[in-house]
């Protein structure tokens, strides 16, 4: 264990689900400067979702690879400290697994098939029967895999040809013979080097011959005419009866049925349900071929450290990743509000009402004189710029310009000509099925007694989607009923038109015609100047839920 390199602790840095530009940017330029200033850990950003084609356009313009998609940061089997072991296979000896067995933890070990793949499981328990009835056994009728009498008899050839990988048959220990015995065919014959060679041993033709208590078999002359097999052994004939049932195969003691093992992606969650109910204290676990990959026991499960990482631009649980209430966030970089939050330990919490994460990004490199790359300093612009709809959201402060205005002096552009191409690369709706129009960005709200959803998206000229609108406001209603929401808003914003149209749909639409001054009866209308949800949507419904 000790020279293995010591792999860092990887810590992982993301937005919220539905990444926009703004999250996907935080989640880089952060990652980026959390690597400078702690190099004992590997921070790597990620996405939890598909990124968008602006963001696209940004990652591209300014030369930095997509982060990875992150679906889930459960813990799983794989994450578990696996004891490494080695299979049995079916034809090994009991001695030989024995041997293996007392060395693992668990003091059982998963058989595998000629392939790999797990077949069956055995443990000590199932060897004590073998082990001690072995004096008692029979010496008839046996299956022995040769090679196996071989490693555990220590048997060396003396002459003769070996023609089967398997003995079958009786074995016979000569003094017990008497001249009216017979043996049967394929039969083998211990004895000690006194009885070796006489005239009797040969006449019932036995088809192996093991010679024991011989230290030098050069000693021993060979035996012209005898067609079997002839051994030496540095055993002792007592020694030699009891290592032929320990040479026997475990095939029969091998547990096939009911198999309790785990696979590689499972969910330690999972894991820890199903061994409430059994009685075993370790299990094999399996990869996606049903290749055996380890054992783990039970106390294996307690070691599982949970994944650490980074929120940026959210601090929802229902905005972030699948099982975070299983992570251990050690920081939140967010400019949201903040609602549903808690942690298990204390974290670095940086807040700020701003418009956007990068510009709170844009102040910890400067805090820590740290000098901006062009590309960093390209995406963190990008991010500004996204969220604050070029300075034209209500959202955005003097200190979003101003460090955007110093940014795009690092990365050489100029704000409004690379805004308005990366913003008209936002989204082209034509083409995109209504419903992700719809729920791709779409939050949720609990309002008083109210459920709403308001999903917003950017669109160039929002003439050119009235052929659409029609579609987008039936499936508005059944994203509303579906959800089991009372009211449903659509915000498509344009900056180009200046302003928002609104769609609303569901029973409490009057909540939305009350708040925005809409005629009776409508449930659309462009409102100019409005360009946020969280500043100019949110509030005023909250107000009127309240009311
Ligand atoms: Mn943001």
């Amino acid at each position: 264990m000790s020279n293995l390199p010591v792999r860092k602790n990887t810590v992982y840095v993301f937005g919220h689900k539905n990444p926009d530009t703004d999250s996907t940017c935080a989640a880089i330029t952060y990652a980026w400067l959390k690597n400078k200033l702690n190099p004992d850990k590997e921070y790597i950003p990620a996405v939890l979702g598909n990124i968008n084609s602006e963001t696209s356009y940004c990652l591209e313009y300014f030369g930095v690879e997509k982060p990875i998609k992150l679906e889930s940061l459960k813990p799983k089997v794989a994450d578990m400290r696996l004891e490494r072991i080695q299979p049995v296979h079916e034809q090994e000896s009991i001695l030989e697994v024995v041997q293996k067995i007392v060395k693992t933890s668990g003091k059982t070990l998963p058989v595998a098939d000629n392939r790999g793949r797990l077949m069956g499981i055995i443990s000590i328990t199932d060897l004590v029967p073998a082990l001690i009835s072995s004096q008692q056994n029979q010496l008839k009728e046996l299956e022995i895999p040769i090679s196996n009498l071989l490693h555990v008899l220590e048997l060396s050839k003396l002459q003769g040809q070996l023609e089967d990988n398997i003995f079958r048959g009786n074995v016979y220990v000569f003094s017990d013979l008497t001249y009216y015995s017979q043996i049967a065919k394929n039969g083998l014959i211990i004895c000690n080097r006194h009885e070796f060679g006489t005239g009797f041993m040969f006449s019932l033709e036995p088809k192996y011959i093991i010679v024991a208590d011989v230290d030098d078999s050069s000693l021993l002359k060979p035996i012209q005419d005898y067609k079997g097999v002839i051994f030496t052994s540095k055993k002792n004939i007592y020694d030699l009866v009891q290592a032929v049932n320990l040479a026997l195969p475990v095939s029969s003691l091998i547990k096939k049925d009911n198999l309790e093992y785990f696979a590689l992606s499972e969910d330690i969650e999972d894991v820890k349900k199903n061994l409430i109910t059994s009685k075993y204290r370790s299990y094999p676990v399996v990869n996606d071929h049903g290749k055996i990959a380890g054992m783990f026991s039970r106390s294996n499960l307690m070691e599982i450290s949970p994944k650490e990482v980074i929120l940026v631009d959210h601090n929802e649980k229902g905005q972030s990743i699948e099982g975070i209430e299983t992570n251990r966030i050690l920081e939140v970089i967010d400019h949201h509000r903040i609602s549903d939050f808690q942690t298990m330990g204390p974290l670095f919490y940086r807040a700020e009402p701003v418009g956007s994460t990068n510009t709170i990004i844009c102040k910890t490199y400067l805090e820590n004189e740290m000098e901006i790359p062009k590309a960093m300093a390209g995406l963190m612009l990008s991010g500004i710029l996204s969220d604050t709809l070029i300075f034209k959201s209500p959202t955005c402060t003097p200190e979003d310009k101003k460090l955007a205005q110093y940014l795009a002096k690092i990365a050489g552009v100029d704000i409004q000509e690379f805004g308005i191409k990366m913003l008209s690369k936002g989204e082209n709706l034509v083409g995109i099925p209504p419903k992700t129009i719809i729920t791709r960005d779409m939050k949720k709200f609990i309002m008083g007694n109210y459920k709403v959803s308001v999903s917003q998206v950017n669109v160039g000229d929002i003439d050119a989607y009235q052929e659409i609108l029609g579609q987008v406001k039936s499936e508005l209603e059944s994203v509303c009923k579906d959800n089991d929401l009372d009211l449903s808003i659509l915000m498509l914003t344009s900056l180009v038109m200046g302003g928002t149209e609104l769609i609303i749909a569901g029973e409490e639409k009057w909540l939305a015609q009350v708040a925005f001054n809409m005629e009776k009866g409508k449930d659309e209308v462009f409102i100019e100047g409005m360009f946020s949800r969280k500043k100019q949507v949110v509030p005023k419904l909250m107000a009127m839920a309240y009311s």
